[in-house]
């Protein structure tokens, strides 16, 4: 089940583009051969192909002392070979592997990928229990808060799970409950070094997480008694009341020292987003745009009013807001920001949205028993590019910190890899990955499936 990380390390120098390219490769293929004998994967015939590979570490390719293969012997046959020379059973610069035949399903593809490194999800890690409700994740680590549906304390819970076969509690901190006896921490969002979170008490607090094993407080205004989210970009933080009337703009330059800058919104706020120069706010006036290229003077830029809700949390890319709300996932288009529009996209079956995580144009969306990847380049046509749901546990909380994606669900911590936009396709490996439309396993373009498109 648990997949080695050593495989895909050693394919990321080979996923930039894309789709394989020989010259982006170096002599890797019998180091990935060796990889491959330990891992396990899902697809097809892994049995057969470890066998295969195994045998490229044996005796056909003695290694010299400094472990790289010894090709003396194949010196002449390699000058005078063309570009192309897979099949030879010689792993030449631009391959993964040379099993000595242009066959496909053997292990090794006819355009000499490892096929068993695919972007073929899995489920990686687990912990239990694990009760957050808002996460963050970053660096192996994993930062947790009760969030709003929880009626927990405020206590910030740091995992481990550098290893992520093995995440484990690392530690926690907590305010004074004697000054913050309702504390109930919302939001979590994280810059540089420290973790800052918003919640009932302190408006927000920030943590020095320089060492997870150490958190260390930083920052601390309030008490205010407000229940807010919170959002970060570089060094501003966007922090509102969930029962007062206005967000905050903070620099944050200094973490040990915020500044507010500015005050924005005209409501509650359920949740707020920054993105490049704009900071959005979801509450009971709405969704609203407003333009923070100069910080001190924002400026509501765009309305969308009335707005189906509740809501539970918002997440923006360069022309979408994601709302995710009891009801559905509503998707707005502000590529015209002072013209915002609710666009229809179908988004899978309706259901309750605890979270949502978006990385470019691909949209993470935690449904009853799973996660569904949706590509959002066009956020009214949103295209299924993949899906894990294999977890009998509803999902309340969601984080991605690639290549991995982290769930929070009711029975416990799942750690997720190699979901569309986590992780890359390659063209040749034989195994159709997102958005391929084939793959044949060679490169040849004559076939019906050139460059994985379908011809
Ligand atoms: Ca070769
Ligand atoms: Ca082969
Ligand atoms: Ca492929
Ligand atoms: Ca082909």
């Amino acid at each position: 089940m648990a997949r080695l990380r050593p495989i895909l390390a050693l394919s990321t120098p080979l996923l930039a583009g894309g789709c394989f390219s020989p010259t982006d490769l170096d002599d890797g293929g019998a180091t990935s051969g060796t990889g491959a004998t330990l891992g396990t994967s899902s697809s097809a015939g892994p049995t057969t192909e470890d066998t295969a590979l195994t045998e490229l570490t044996g005796p056909t390719f003695p290694t010299d002392s400094s472990g790289a293969p010894d090709t003396t012997a194949a010196a002449d046959e390699s000058t005078t070979s063309s570009a192309t020379s897979c099949g030879d059973g010689q792993p030449d610069d631009g391959e993964e592997c040379d099993d000595g035949n242009t066959n496909v399903g053997d292990g090794c593809s006819a355009a000499c990928m490892d096929e068993s490194i695919t972007c073929d999800t899995a489920l990686v890690g687990a912990l239990s229990p694990f009760q957050v409700g808002r996460m963050v994740a970053d660096g192996g680590y994993v930062y947790g808060v009760p969030g709003p549906n929880t009626n927990a304390d405020g206590i910030l819970r740091i995992f481990d799970a550098t290893d992520v076969a093995a995440p484990a509690p690392l530690s926690t901190f907590v305010v004074d409950p004697l000054d913050y006896p309702n504390w109930h921490a919302r939001g979590i969002a994280k810059g540089g070094d420290h973790v800052w979170i918003a919640g009932g008490g302190p408006e927000f607090l920030s943590i020095d997480v320089t060492d997870p094993a150490l958190p260390l407080l930083g920052d601390l205004d309030g008490p205010n008694e407000i229940d807010g989210p919170i959002a970060i970009q570089g060094d501003l933080m966007l922090t509102a009341e969930s029962v007062g009337d206005d967000a905050r703009l903070y620099d944050i330059s200094d973490p040990n020292s915020a500044m507010q800058v500015a005050l924005l919104g005209t409501a509650v706020e359920y949740d707020v987003a920054l993105h490049d120069t704009w900071a959005i706010l979801w509450g009971n006036a709405g969704l609203e745009i407003h333009d923070i290229s100069v910080v001190g003077a924002p400026m509501l830029t765009g309305l969308v009013a009335p707005f189906p809700g509740p809501t539970e949390r918002i997440v923006a890319n360069d022309d979408s807001i994601f709302v995710a709300a009891q009801g559905g996932l509503v998707a707005v288009d502000y590529s015209q920001p002072d013209f915002p529009q609710i666009v229809d996209g179908d988004y899978g079956p309706v259901d309750y949205h605890g979270d949502l995580a978006l990385r470019g144009d691909f949209l993470y969306l935690p449904v009853s028993n799973g996660v569904n990847v949706y590509d959002v380049t066009d956020p009214a046509d949103p295209i299924q590019a993949g899906t894990y749901l294999q977890i009998e546990a509803f999902p309340t909380a969601v984080a991605i910190d690639p290549p991995y994606l982290y769930l929070s669900t009711e029975d416990g911590l799942r750690i997720i890899e190699d979901l569309p936009g986590l992780c890359d396709a390659r063209c040749g490996n034989a195994f159709v990955e997102y958005p391929e439309q084939c793959d044949d396993g060679n490169l040849d373009p004559d076939d019906g499936c050139d460059a994985c498109v379908e011809a």
